[in-house]
This record gives C-alpha cells, sequence and structure tokens, in this order.
C-alpha cells in the first residue's frame, strides 16, 4: 500500500491509527491531506475526471463545482445512527443504540476491503479557531474526494490541525467510507467511550461531514458532559447597536424555522438607517464554556455553512446568496443549461430547462422538482458579507441571552423570557415545532425537540437536561433564556409576524430585558412585551394583532403543559427533578 505525505505524521498515535484503519479497509494508497489550495486544485481535478463532481460556469460562479448524490442518500438518516455506549442507558430512550463489541464488528465487516481499488485521505481537523483551549481535533479517513472537499471548507483542515494536535493522542477517530452506498449496509456509530465515528454507506452531509453533527454535537455533547462545556444545536449573532456595541445571542431552532436567515438577517431599513448591525459568528453550532469573567462564552466549531439551498433567495437570505458565488460546493440543486444553478424558491422565474438533482433532463412542466429539497450548498464562512470579525477568535463571544424557537401556529407568543435560568432551562426541554409539510407530509402535527437536540445527543437526555442546571450553577452571570415563535397565525390561517429581516425587532427586544431596560409584563408563563414595548416603526401591525402575537391563553396553556407529561414519560426515570418541580409550579400558576 503506498502512503503518500503532503504533511509530516510525527504523531505517532496518529500514525499507528490511520495504519491499522488502512490495513482494515484496504485501499490502494493513503493520502495524507495539507489543507493547502494546491491540494485543492489536484483532488478537484482527479473527481472531475472521475465524474464524482461537474465543474460549473467559471465566469458566473467562479471556484464552484457541483455534486450529484446517489437518489438513495440525499439527507441524515437517523434509524441508522446509533450511540455505542457500554452500557444500553447511557444512550437513553431518545437514541438509537449498539452494543460497542456488536457495533465495531458490524461496521467492520462492511469496512473490510472496501477501499480496494480506491484512495484512503486522511484528514486532520479542528473544531473550533485555531489555538483556541474549546477547540477539539479529529482525523477523518475517507474514501471520498466529495467529503474532503467539503470538509477543507467546513473545518480548519491539514497543517494547521497537526500542528494543533502535536504529539497528543486526544483526537476524535472518525471512519468514514462509502463502501457500496447501499443503504441496507448504511451506519453511523458513535463510540462516545472511545472518542470514535464510525460512518458507513452514505456519502452525503450530517451522515459524512464527520466533523458536523457526529463530532461537533453528538461526541462534543458526551465531552461537553463529562468536561463541564456544552455541544448545542445553536446559531451565534452578534447584534451592534448605534453606539457600535455588539451583543451575542445564541440561538436553537427545530428544522424549518428560519436558523440560517436569522444567522445571516439583515435589518429592516428603518433599523439599519438608525445603525443597527447583524453579524454572523455560527449558523447551526454553538459550543459554550463558562469564561473567567463569571458569563458564559461562545465559538462556532465550524468555518463553514451546510445550508438548505431551496427556499434561499433575495428575500429570505440575501447574505447566504452572496457568499454562495465563489468557492461553493452545490449538492443536488439544478444544474441550469449555461452551467449556473437554481433550485425552488429561488428569485426570478424558473429556467425554461436544465438537469435536475437525479441528473435527468427538466422542465418546469416536469413531475419533480429541480432540486432535491434537502439540496445543500457548501460555502466557507469568511465569504459572508455579514460574517463577524470574532468568528475565528479562539476566546470566542460572550453570550447575553440563549433564545429557543419553535413553530407554533398557537400557544406560543411572538416572545418570551423565561423567569430564570432554571425555568429557561424547562422552556428549551419542552420546545416543540409543528410539522410543515415539506418535512413530513403531515401538516401541524407538534413534535417536541428539547433544545433543538432531540437527533444530536451522545447521551441521556435526562442527564443532558441535568446538565443545564448544572451549568446554570457554574456561571455567575448567566445568559437570560427567551422563547420565540414567528409562526403564530390569526383565525385564518394567515401569519401574525412579517418575520425575515423584522425578526431584529425581537432581538433588540430581548438585549433591552438583559440590560434590564425593555418593558415586559409578568404573565404565568415569563414576561412579554408589553404592547409599546417592541419597536414596530415601519410596520404596519394593528393593536389588536400585536395584542394576538403576546397573547398567553390560559386553556391552551393547561393543554400545552398536559402534553408535557406525555413527553416526560418518554424520557423516564432519569428527568431531572427539577423539571417535575417546574412543571407542577407552571401548573400551579395556571389554577385560578
Ligand atoms: O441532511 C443532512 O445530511 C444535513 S442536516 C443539517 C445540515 C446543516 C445544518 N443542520 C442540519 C440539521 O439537520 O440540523
Ligand atoms: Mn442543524
Amino acid at each position: 500500500m503506498k502512503v503518500e505525505n503532503h504533511v509530516s505524521i510525527e504523531n505517532k498515535a496518529v500514525a499507528k491509527w490511520v495504519e491499522e484503519m488502512a490495513e482494515l479497509c484496504q485501499p490502494d494508497q493513503v493520502v495524507y491531506c495539507d489543507g493547502s489550495e494546491k491540494e485543492k486544485e489536484r483532488l478537484t481535478h482527479q473527481a472531475l475526471t472521475t465524474g464524482e463532481v461537474e465543474l460549473l460556469n467559471q465566469e458566473k460562479l467562479p471556484g464552484c463545482i457541483y455534486h450529484r448524490s446517489n437518489p438513495n442518500d440525499v439527507a441524515r438518516t437517523e434509524h441508522l445512527t446509533f450511540i455505542c455506549t457500554r452500557k444500553k442507558d447511557d444512550a437513553g430512550p431518545t437514541n438509537n443504540w449498539m452494543d460497542p463489541k456488536e457495533a465495531y464488528e458490524k461496521l467492520a465487516d462492511i469496512f473490510k476491503d472496501s477501499m480496494k481499488g480506491r484512495t484512503m485521505y486522511a484528514i486532520a481537523f479542528i473544531m473550533g479557531p485555531a489555538g483556541s483551549p474549546l477547540s477539539k481535533v479529529g482525523i477523518q479517513l475517507t474514501d471520498s474526494i466529495y467529503v474532503v472537499l467539503n470538509m477543507r471548507i467546513m473545518t480548519r483542515m491539514g497543517q494547521v490541525a497537526l500542528k494543533q494536535l502535536g504529539s497528543s493522542d486526544h483526537f476524535t477517530k472518525c471512519l468514514h467510507g462509502k463502501a457500496d452506498l447501499n443503504i441496507d449496509r448504511r451506519f453511523i456509530c458513535h463510540f462516545p467511550e472511545d472518542n470514535t465515528i464510525w460512518s458507513v454507506g452514505s456519502g452525503y452531509g450530517g451522515n459524512a461531514l464527520l466533523g458536523k453533527k457526529c463530532l461537533a454535537l453528538r461526541i462534543g455533547s458526551y465531552l461537553g458532559h463529562t468536561q463541564g462545556w456544552m455541544a448545542e444545536h445553536m446559531l451565534i449573532v452578534g447584534i451592534e447597536n448605534p453606539q457600535g456595541e455588539i451583543r451575542y445571542i445564541a440561538a436553537a431552532f427545530p428544522s424549518q424555522c428560519g436558523k440560517t436567515n436569522l444567522a445571516m438577517l439583515v435589518p429592516p431599513d428603518v433599523l439599519k438607517k438608525k445603525g443597527y448591525k447583524v453579524w454572523t459568528v455560527g449558523d447551526d453550532i454553538a459550543w459554550l464554556q463558562p469564561g473567567p469573567d463569571g458569563r458564559l462564552w461562545a465559538v462556532n466549531p465550524e468555518a463553514g455553512f451546510f445550508g438548505v439551498a431551496p427556499g434561499t433567495s433575495s428575500k429570505s437570505n440575501p447574505n447566504a446568496l452572496a457568499t454562495i458565488q465563489r468557492n461553493t460546493i452545490f449538492t443536488n440543486v439544478l444544474k441550469k443549461q449555461d452551467g449556473t444553478v437554481w433550485w425552488e424558491g429561488m428569485d426570478g422565474e424558473p429556467p425554461a430547462e436544465g438537469i435536475n438533482w437525479k441528473g435527468e433532463h427538466w422542465t418546469p412542466a416536469s413531475k419533480e422538482k429541480g432540486a432535491h429539497p434537502n439540496a445543500r450548498f457548501t460555502a466557507p464562512i469568511s465569504q459572508c458579507p455579514s460574517v463577524s470579525s470574532e468568528y475565528d477568535n479562539p476566546k470566542g463571544v460572550p453570550i447575553s441571552a440563549i433564545v429557543f424557537g419553535g413553530r407554533r401556529a398557537r400557544v406560543a407568543p411572538l416572545v418570551y423570557e423565561s423567569m430564570n435560568w432554571d425555568h429557561g432551562v424547562y422552556v428549551g426541554a419542552t420546545m416543540a415545532s409543528e410539522t410543515t409539510a415539506a418535512a413530513t407530509g403531515q401538516v401541524g402535527v407538534v413534535r417536541r425537540d428539547p433544545m433543538a437536540m432531540l437527533p444530536f445527543l451522545g447521551y441521556h437526555a435526562g442527564d443532558y437536561f441535568q446538565h443545564w442546571f448544572n451549568m446554570g450553577s457554574k456561571v455567575k452571570n448567566p445568559p437570560k433564556i427567551f422563547h420565540v415563535n414567528w409562526f403564530r397565525t390569526d383565525e385564518s390561517g394567515k401569519y401574525l409576524w412579517p418575520g425575515f429581516g423584522e425578526n431584529l425587532r425581537v432581538l433588540l427586544w430581548i438585549l433591552e430585558r438583559c440590560e434590564k431596560k425593555g418593558k415586559g409584563t409578568q404573565t404565568p408563563i415569563g414576561f412579554v412585551p408589553t404592547q409599546d414595548a417592541l419597536n414596530l416603526e415601519g410596520i404596519s401591525l394593528t393593536g389588536a394583532q400585536v395584542e394576538k402575537l403576546l397573547h398567553v391563553d390560559k386553556n391552551e396553556w393547561r393543554e400545552e403543559l398536559a402534553s408535557h407529561v406525555e413527553f416526560f414519560k418518554k424520557i423516564g426515570e432519569c428527568l431531572p427533578k427539577k423539571i417535575r418541580e417546574i412543571h407542577a409550579s407552571l401548573t400551579n400558576h395556571f389554577q385560578s
């Protein structure tokens, strides 16, 4: 077996592990990646030759390439994702569990000889800013150039990561192989006790870019629990006021709630003119740790966006559109005749024809969509017009507020502030969203997704809630915790709140509350803005509409609280006592 070193491998633990995995997978050669521009060009050229990627129009989209994945491999596969802890109970009731010995054996059978005739790429990568005490190093082995090119955008990869690792053996061992892309032989297994991830049979997204959901959330949440920090499914934004002061918010939303759009929010004209600005630190994941100043500090472990393309337009997210004009990998979108790209929900008329995500000729009359609903762009965060100057700061940014959100037609007001940290944890633990047709085909079914972490927890959900409570006691000045709902509707089903850039008005109230300035009315679920507390300058909302947006309906909340109990039953005995106490107290508030 040939080994090509584009970097010098002095770390014995890395070299030994790579050798062992190569022995198992039997690639023709092992190539250690250095993360350089030259390497990117060489790999892109190779992938163009095999058809793994296609070149897009280099005049209109310089540095951009296109990838079509296997039609059976277009999204994360939660039912094939496992937490493999020695004790089943440690994975908890919300995860699929497999015994580690069984999992290693099962996957080794699939990995065995699976890279014959292929190259195994060894990618050293950092999740988090280089040199940050919060960052973690991983080594991913993969037989997919597409994965290498994505990891190059999504992480700090190559020489920089090996330098950070030095001679340490503290790295996450990430083995990835496409094998035969057979869904019956597809497994994404996490071994938190071994700091190891094995993923086989998929070449797509969250299943294959192992730094993202697998390391930064599942393994990360486990490490955070044992080491006293938090790995959360949260965007991070900085809000600058006209005085030039910037305050940071971390926010968790289930899918279909406009999380990426909020991370790159463009202020409405009236607020822009006053001098408000929004800065993007991260769009998906936050690692949070108590700082020496008694505040909670956050870094974005990622270096790029792996965003959903359909629905991205100059109305929903102009900053994302600007970000993806160069050096971007487009996956499963529609390729136009002129070598540019299109997806449903983009501005303007659909193209007259193109090649759809399955590689078939497409016209607007086609039954199939042009782009897969989960089609993606992978782009460097550094290209985002709203990128924060702090995104690469090893210290991270101090968090003033944590925001949980969901899509609810009724029940949840536009915004409310929890009564204290512990109540905020309860709000996050019970957050929920109503399904949309795009996500499930069923509309309006309420799904609980605690802290938007349900598919990403590396350990027991009950222990995770307790960890949140414990972190509150460890941080002297913890962020205030809020809940938002952009999706409340009137009797005719029309959205009451205009959303998009206007959401900044809600974030401003949140930050005012953090500075003990914003006006709030106490309700049984926490504080909602007084009728006149939100800055509504330049939008036409009647007093009655504002009242509806902020209303806390007793009967709806009694039902809501009763349904929390159903969810608690699923968590079982490990549910912290504090959750039950807060539930009892809230229920009590609604007795009268
Ligand atoms: O479908 C996938 O493989 C990717 S899922 C994803 C990608 C980027 C950000 N968030 C998510 C998610 O599912 O939360
Ligand atoms: Mn996500």
